[in-house]
């Protein structure tokens, strides 16, 4: 029998794959065609996993019985493309990686929301006591843990990428926060297959499964239309009052699922937004499914501060409140952070263009923003966007002048929003790289 596997890609989904496949008796191969970081090839070192790098040797890996592709490598890489001439299936980490664990596992995805509604579901259970890991799309590698550890349950950020090499793996309790335009590259430009592979989040899901999903999303509503879900259906909403679900009323949050009722106060809850009403719902029926108790569930929504560089407060100058929003790299994080401010705001935005529309925030940028600091190298069509629109629009092309700007044009009472909607990669090394900036700026600038 072929016992061999192949992992592209050596980062930190592929360094763990690696270990684990080696660790389960395979004959396994890591290959790279750029370079894999020293700390990957110290453990890779550490468990005799063979690994090659600035390039893919075609036959050997033509000789697999299957390959693990990391989701950042594109279907159309010419070594994936002969791979799947060839029949080989091609999986992802989580597909793998779930064949060796027992445990549970709570699946979130969405195209917003995912990394801050999975951290709030792993603070919850962890609060509990419950002996949980944490992985997919956010920290340590999933298969680098099961090969390493023992938990009970995990809490996994899925991303569409990860999605599309899942084909066994069911997930005992699947959120999804909404569908919007994202990735569009990798899907032909073709938003039903995106929305598609956001969709298999509830495959070989049963009724004895939950799916906790957002009722008001029309893309998730039109996609359940065409293919019925057997789980057990926990939806949440802002406005249709549920049976069986969340929703919210007044400033309250409701939820009943599976027995159980609890309420949240939001005006109790440390983050903001319509939007992250959205997720505490979500990370509460999660939790309720996975048998913590309600009051466990509500001390817990409400102690968690956010996630760094979502709608993360950096701090005050003379009456002015600066906030990193860095994270917002699409039109759709946008509207909800303009949503959740109640100040008159100074908007930085721009960076690498993602093919936006700009037409949903003209009417929240129309009432609520009065100046727009455009910040990137190519500020044109932001500028076009939203002339006649906002009042007072500057183009900067670097942080500093940029946040010198905000500074000159915002008054005590205001709110400084950096909430780009675009890639961070014209001037920043990456959205993390454009949030610390930011936060250093203020910093520096306070009394
Ligand atoms: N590579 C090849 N051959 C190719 C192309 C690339 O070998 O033809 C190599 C590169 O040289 C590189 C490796 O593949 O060394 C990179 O693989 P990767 O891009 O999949 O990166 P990982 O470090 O393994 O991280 C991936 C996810 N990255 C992407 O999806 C782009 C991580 O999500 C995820 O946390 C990790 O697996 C663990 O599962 C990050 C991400 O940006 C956070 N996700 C996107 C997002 O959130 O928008 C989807
Ligand atoms: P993801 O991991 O899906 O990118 P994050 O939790 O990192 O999601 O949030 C990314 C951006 O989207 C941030 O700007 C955040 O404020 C915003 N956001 C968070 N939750 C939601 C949601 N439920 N719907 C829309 N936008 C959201």
């Amino acid at each position: 029998m072929n016992k061999r596997i192949v992992v592209l890609g050596g980062g930190i989904s592929g360094y763990g794959s690696a270990i684990l496949a080696k660790k389960e008796g395979f004959e396994v191969l890591l290959s790279d065609s750029g370079r894999i970081a020293d700390r990957y090839k110290a453990r890779l070192n550490e468990w005799s996993v063979p690994y090659e790098e600035g390039g893919h040797s075609e036959e050997y890996i033509l000789g697999a019985a299957e390959v693990i592709k990391s989701p950042g490598i594109p279907d159309k890489a010419p070594i994936v493309q002969k791979i799947r001439e060839r029949g080989i299936p091609v999986i992802s980490e989580m597909e793998f990686a779930s064949r060796y664990s027992s445990a549970r596992t709570v699946c979130i995805t969405g195209s917003n929301g995912k990394t801050t509604t999975t951290s709030l579901i792993y603070k919850i259970l962890c609060d509990a006591g419950v002996n949980v890991g944490l992985g997919g799309n956010i920290g340590e590698s999933y298969a680098y843990q099961v090969a390493t550890e023992q938990f009970d349950w995990y809490v996994l950020e899925l991303s569409s990428f990860q999605l599309d090499g899942m084909f066994r793996f069911k997930a005992d309790v699947g959120v999804l926060m909404n569908i919007t335009p994202d990735h569009l590259d990798r899907y032909d430009y073709k938003f039903e297959n995106y929305a598609a592979s956001k969709m298999r989040i509830t495959q070989n899901q049963t009724a004895v499964e939950q799916f906790i999903y957002m009722h008001d999303d029309e893309v998730i509503a039109a996609q359940m239309g065409q293919h019925p879900v057997e789980s057990h259906l926990l939806p949440f909403s802002a406005r249709t009052p549920q049976s069986e679900g969340a929703w919210i009323e007044g400033d309250q949050i409701r939820i009943n699922a599976l027995g159980h009722s609890l309420s949240l106060d939001t005006r109790r809850m440390q983050i903001k937004g319509i939007h992250n009403c959205y997720n505490a719902m979500a990370a509460a029926m999660a939790a309720v499914a996975v048998g913590v108790s309600e009051e466990n569930i509500v001390s817990s929504i409400e102690s968690f501060g956010g996630v760094e560089h979502r709608l993360e407060r950096a701090g005050e100058i003379d009456g002015v409140e600066w906030i990193n929003d860095s994270k917002a790299t699409n039109v759709d994080s946008v509207w909800y952070a303009l949503e959740s401010m109640t100040r008159p705001v100074v908007w930085i935005a721009g960076g690498t263009d993602k093919g936006n529309d700009y037409t949903p925030l003209l009417e929240f940028a129309r009432a609520k923003v009065h100046t727009l600091v455009c910040m990137g190298l190519d500020n044109a069509k932001l500028q076009k966007s939203f002339d006649g629109v906002v009042p007072t629009i500057i183009s900067t092309d670097s942080l500093n002048d940029a946040m010198t700007a905000a500074r000159k044009a915002a008054h005590a009472g205001d709110a400084v929003l950096l909430s780009p909607a675009c890639a961070s990669f014209d001037l920043f090394k990456n959205y993390e790289h454009r949030g610390e900036m930011f936060k250093q700026w203020v910093k520096e600038h306070q009394n």
